[in-house]
């Protein structure tokens, strides 16, 4: 239904992206998407780059005079102000990055015709379509959240499972490392500050929660249109993702069946609900109405200031690999692209469903719908 594609190297003039699927007059609001991107940069730990960057999306087609989707493929850009990437060889691969299979399997002398693409810099476009897609599922109530629930062994003691009240996932924006508890939070930063000072990089897990989805994304019919596979496809997709976890995920494990299934309760006002939720919003592949819950493990990022052991790939002789200006934690940042990705599989699944060349048509199918469900 929705299909994107992007291109565009770390350090190359700019980051380009196609965006197919949308319907038709729904308002883009570039204002929106650039501060998605401002909210991208941020993260205490990141490289210098994000200083350097402005990251301002330039919408180049699919709209119209007053900024109206027309139903046409969205081509997007966003100009690279870091372009200067030191003229060394970069011979020396690193060790968790695509360095060295890349340039075996491509057949390039050199690892940086690989790593500027492999570079996560990629996903400033992938935000800019996740912010539109958002944009799309505003206009049905949809809303996407997320917040960091650990740094390295540094842990919040607020998430979905654990916390006894509703969370107030806006206080997540006011962190430097988008962590909802304080305390955790000054850990962590501290546990940041230590790894820049002796050079090595940190990994941590976020939880990010999809509100108002209706019943019935997704389907239980064929592998590739369970909901959670497609989710879980494109959480893997974005770089460092090392497990993704719907709702209580591993944990699940250790309920004992009677309960670890959320039992099944009808409200003339809510209609079908239920108390727990540890199936993360997702059954037999569909939205059950409840909230989608996803949690996201990111490893320490390759590139360390105190470099690993490899092998030179001219003499075959062991060395150090390559080290530059990089991300210490990039794991608040990664919780943007992982609400930008929800927003862009929940968007296909969506269109999936309601379809609609134009935003009245999609709204006229869902509120049929909406009025169904009511009924049953
Ligand atoms: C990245 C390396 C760094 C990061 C970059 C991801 O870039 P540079 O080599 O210019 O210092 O800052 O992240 C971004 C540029 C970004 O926009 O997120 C890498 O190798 O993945």
């Amino acid at each position: 239904m929705l299909r994107f594609l992007t291109a565009g190297e770390s350090h190359g003039e700019k980051l380009i992206g196609i965006l197919e699927g949308i319907p038709s007059n729904l308002k883009i609001d570039e204002k929106f998407i650039n501060h998605e991107l401002l909210r991208r940069k941020m993260g205490y730990g990141r490289s210098n780059r994000m200083k350097i960057e402005s990251d301002k999306v330039k919408i180049l087609s699919g709209i119209n005079e007053y900024y109206y989707t027309t139903g046409a493929p969205l081509a997007l850009e966003i100009i690279n102000l870091g372009k200067e990437i030191p003229k060394v060889d970069y011979l020396e691969p690193r060790p968790g990055h695509a360095d060295l299979a890349g340039l075996i399997k491509y057949n390039q002398p050199d690892a940086k015709y690989i790593m500027e693409r492999a570079s996560a810099r990629e996903t400033a476009m992938r935000t800019t379509i996740g912010a539109i897609c958002k944009l799309f599922l505003s206009e049905f109530g949809i809303k996407i959240y997320s917040h960091v629930i650990s740094i390295n062994d540094v842990e919040s003691s607020t998430n979905y499972y654990d916390s006894s009240s509703d969370i107030d996932y806006s206080i997540a924006d006011n962190s430097v490392l988008r962590m909802i508890d304080t305390k955790a939070e000054k850990e962590a930063v501290e546990k940041i500050n230590l790894a820049i000072k002796n050079g090595f990089t940190l990994g941590g897990k976020v939880e990010i929660i999809g509100t108002g989805v209706p019943i019935g994304l997704g389907s239980h019919i064929q592998w590739d249109k369970r909901l959670d596979s497609k989710i879980a496809q494109s959480m893997m997709s974005i770089p460092g993702i090392k497990s993704v976890e719907i709702g209580l995920g591993e944990k699940i494990k250790n309920l004992y069946g009677n309960y670890a299934n959320d039992e099944v309760f009808y409200d003339k006002v809510r209609g079908y609900y239920r108390k727990t939720n540890f199936s993360g919003g997702i059954e037999g592949g569909m939205s059950n109405g409840e909230d989608i819950v996803i949690r996201l493990t990111m490893k320490p990022l390759p590139t360390q200031a105190n470099p690993l052991k490899t092998v030179h790939i001219n003499t075959k002789e062991e060395t150090l690999a390559f080290s530059q200006r990089s991300d210490v934690c990039a794991v608040a940042s990664m919780s943007i692209v992982a609400e930008s990705m929800l927003a862009i599989s929940l968007s296909d699944s969506f269109l999936e469903k309601f379809s609609g060349d134009s935003l009245e048509e999609t709204k006229k199918n869902f509120t049929n719908y909406k009025n169904y469900i009511d009924k049953r």
